[in-house]
């Protein structure tokens, strides 16, 4: 049912039942389109804040992307109805709304498109959607092909769902002028001023026709009639009604009458989107509405998308792996750095780690992202809940919810940032606020760790403040009157600083580095004597002084993230890790991954908040959070123990669906991403356990991705060059590296050979401490190294 075709370049899926959710998306800096198998879709544009030109038929509510999304008729989607002029019988592709049963169909994702192949009633349709790189806008081409061997007649209805734009006023014509539909509506609001906010958006939605259609109807409830989607009664007549719709639900569907001859085809071109004016629609049509321009523009999509493809690529014995690396990885790192989620306010730790992924891309965004987070530190020294990336973006949702963590994540993007740059002169770079004060960056990360260090967010015995949150968003009853403590923050607190302390000495700032190496190692005695619960570290104390995330918890018992970050950041002795590893194994391993905390909570905690309240084994409630699992990961490879290798691969291959089918079919997902989280729940729920959220805004991605750099590859860039240690998993005999760093190229051959320890050698001569010095920008540096046999 599923496969990679096209060297992984694409993934396949062959069936609109096994996976119904499955998905891909395209996006560019103004929009974001996430397509599914049966036809649904999900698109969002910024202008600047996120809206849509293809609605829900009520009216939604609006958030950030959420998990695990239903889709029904009537959610928008774009669809072709088939209809057989002798006959009657009519079929729509690829999939829904009509479910008829399929001769053919084929789901297939690439980087820069998306397509459908469905057949049934002797007639194939082909539709594939792409994306303009500048412009929000869907670029569809429709086709259809007379594979049944004699002459047919046949009506064919490409449909797209304007759906239900605004309770103030919406309609929508067929506009002869345009050559399209085009629906019409105002952006509702209340206060007056945003009339003048909304003055210029974008509030009307066209469905324009590169061939002009025989028919049409604009009217949503004259197109469904008493039949609905799954039979319109519109497509029983012979020809559509030409419609308008006033105040009446828009919808897009156009009508094509057509004689084909036994494998005679055509070709239709739409484009779909929003748009200010007529003018602006009458733009797009020829800017884009050709064949000539569609090739112009999916080449040109191609090139923008290439530009995602990272730094490296391997070959190694898994082949899955290699695809995900090689393909499709990089592209969701890119993503993420390239768009930051589409919103103009992201949380600042999600912005920080969704930049630091572009470290391998395109480093000069990471560079651009550091220097605007620390443009917008509070005089404290704090970091804010967001940052904003607009002038006139305000901070929503989630980000009105004092969270604690934020200074953590500067030094943990800046370190990777350097490793790939070595650009150590941003350190002194002088970053005005805008409260007026101006500092260098060095400044400006001292003083976010000395906030970190002060009596504003530790308690006493030197442990961190919680306040309503910390990464785990929906903790947040832990701590609101300001006593809770965060056990993960605490020692999260050991590593930023002790990453700081070492970016202070690569300065040689030989005096910083040792006070915040101290810093750390106070934190971490701190943990040790406070949160150390005998084989794990706990979670937190609540504002009651009850720890919790111990032992004697029945739900919550153990959780991830305080194990993965005492690794990082020093709490644990080499002792205590062992420990550590063996509970995480025992408590929190499942088919699926590690999970983020186990058991789940079954019901309410006052005391530590909304996360008991998600249902058990969904989103931080327990599931396998992958963000979560890729901090563990980056420990253990961080810690470079065989032991620690072997779990770090295998932890990182569960986090992608497949090969095997009843894999992909358990998480319902293609592996051409890796999604926030796999439900949990293994023991309590077993048949919803490894169900993937669908949803591809994760931090995960860039943590994966160093990982997979420096971690498994072992090709970590440090300030005089690269460091070559490679850290395989014991069944592996070897791996070829292509990895781009600084302007250089190197191929890695690894190999395994009797060795003490790992010994590499570039063109020929060994290198000590297996570190390669003085890297030439266009040198291509041959490597051959050989690590230890397994014994
Ligand atoms: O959002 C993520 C956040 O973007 O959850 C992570 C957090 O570290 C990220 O910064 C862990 O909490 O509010 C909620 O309950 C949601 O669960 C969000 O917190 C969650 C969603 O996945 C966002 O799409």
């Amino acid at each position: 049912i599923l496969g990679p075709t096209q060297n992984g370049e694409r993934y396949e899926l062959t069936s609109p039942t096994a996976l119904p959710k499955a998905g891909g998306f395209l996006w560019n800096q103004k929009m974001m389109i996430q397509a599914t198998c049966r036809g649904y879709a999900t698109a969002q544009f910024m202008q600047p804040e996120p809206a849509k030109y293809s609605h829900a038929p009520n009216i939604e509510a609006r958030t950030f992307m959420q998990p695990e999304q239903n889709y029904y008729a009537h959610h928008p989607g774009r669809f072709v109805y088939v209809k057989d002029e002798e006959t009657g019988e009519f079929f729509s592709a690829p999939y829904e709304p009509v479910r008829a049963p399929l001769e053919k169909f084929v789901f297939s994702v690439g980087k820069s498109n998306i397509s459908w192949t469905a057949e049934h009633l002797g007639i194939r349709v082909e539709m594939i959607l792409g994306l303009p790189t500048d412009d929000v806008s869907e670029l569809w081409t429709v086709k259809v092909t007379n594979v049944s061997g004699e002459p047919r007649k046949i009506s064919m209805y490409p449909y797209f769902t304007i759906g239900y734009m605004s309770w103030m006023n919406q309609g929508a014509d067929y506009r002869e002028d345009l050559g399209g539909v085009v629906g019409s509506s105002i952006t509702p609001y209340q206060k007056a001023d945003d009339y003048y906010k909304n003055k210029y958006l974008k509030d009307k939605t066209y469905l324009l026709c590169e061939t002009l259609p025989d028919s049409w109807e604009t009217n949503q409830d004259a197109f469904e009639g008493e039949g609905g989607l799954h039979a319109p009664s519109a497509i029983l007549e012979l020809e559509l009604k030409r419609g308008d719709a006033r105040y009446e639900t828009p919808t897009a569907v156009v009508q094509y009458r057509v004689s084909l001859k036994a494998n005679e085809e055509r070709e239709y071109r739409f484009l779909f989107g929003p748009a200010f004016d007529d003018a602006e629609i009458l733009t797009m049509r020829s800017k884009y509405l050709s064949k000539e321009a569609f090739a112009k523009t999916a080449s040109e999509y191609a090139e923008y998308m290439s530009q995602g493809r990272g730094c490296l690529q391997i070959e190694s014995p898994d082949k899955e792996l290699n695809n995900l690396v090689n393909s499709w990885l990089p592209r969701q790192v890119y993503y993420h750095g390239d768009v930051n989620r589409l919103t103009t306010d992201p949380q600042t730790r999600n912005y920080m780690q969704d930049n630091m992924g572009m470290s391998y891309i395109k480093p000069s965004v990471t560079r651009q992202a550091l220097v605007r987070a620390l443009s917008q530190q509070e005089p404290t020294g704090a970091m804010p809940d967001g940052i904003l990336l607009i002038e006139g973006a305000e901070l929503k949702y989630i980000n009105q919810i004092p969270h604690t963590d934020h200074c953590v994540w500067l030094p943990v993007a800046l370190d990777i940032y350097l490793s790939e740059t070595a650009d150590y002169a941003l350190l002194e770079e002088k970053v005005p606020s805008k409260n007026g004060d101006e500092y260098t960056v060095l400044e400006r990360f001292s003083r976010a760790m000395d906030w970190l260090l002060s009596s504003n967010s530790r308690d006493e015995r030197g442990l961190s403040y919680i306040a309503s949150g910390d990464w785990c968003d929906p903790m947040n009853m832990v701590g609101p009157k300001g006593r809770g403590i965060s056990g993960w923050l605490t020692v999260a607190t050991g590593y930023a600083l002790n990453v700081w302390s070492s970016i202070c000495e690569q300065s040689s700032k030989f005096d910083l580095a040792t006070n915040y190496r101290d810093g750390a190692k106070q934190v971490n005695e701190a943990a040790n004597r406070h949160l150390w619960d005998g084989d794990w570290f706990a979670r937190g104390i609540t504002d009651d002084g009850v720890k919790f995330g111990i032992k004697d918890d029945p739900e919550g018992r153990i959780w991830l993230n305080p194990q993965a970050w005492s690794i990082l950041g020093g709490a644990v002795s080499p002792e205590q890790r062992k420990k550590v590893m063996k509970q995480v194994d025992e408590h929190l391993s499942t088919p699926y991954g590690v999970l983020m905390f186990a058991p789940p909570f079954s019901g309410m905690r006052e005391d530590i908040g909304r996360v008991t309240q998600k249902f058990p084994g969904q989103g931080e409630n327990g599931s396998v959070y992958n963000h979560a699992v890729v901090f563990y990961i980056w420990a253990l490879y961080s810690v470079g123990g065989e032991a620690e290798a072997d779990r770090a691969y295998g932890l990182l291959r569960q986090m992608v669906p497949g090969p095997q089918e009843e894999d992909y079919v358990q998480r319902g997902q293609l592996p051409v991403y890796i999604p926030n989280y796999y439900r949990g729940g293994w023991k309590e729920f077993p048949r919803t356990a490894g169900r993937s959220s669908q949803l591809f805004n994760t931090g995960t991605v860039g943590w994966a991705y160093r990982c997979l750099v420096e971690g498994l590859c072992g090709l970590r860039g440090v300030k005089e060059g690269l460091r070559v240690w490679p850290q395989l998993p014991g069944d592996w005999e070897g791996m070829r590296v292509t990895r781009l760093f600084r302007g250089a190229r190197f191929e890695v051959d690894v190999k395994r050979g009797d060795v003490e320890r790992v010994e590499v050698k570039v063109d020929g001569k060994i290198v000590p401490e297996g570190l390669v010095k003085g890297v030439q920008k266009g040198e291509t540096y041959k490597v051959e190294v050989v690590v230890p046999r397994r014994g």
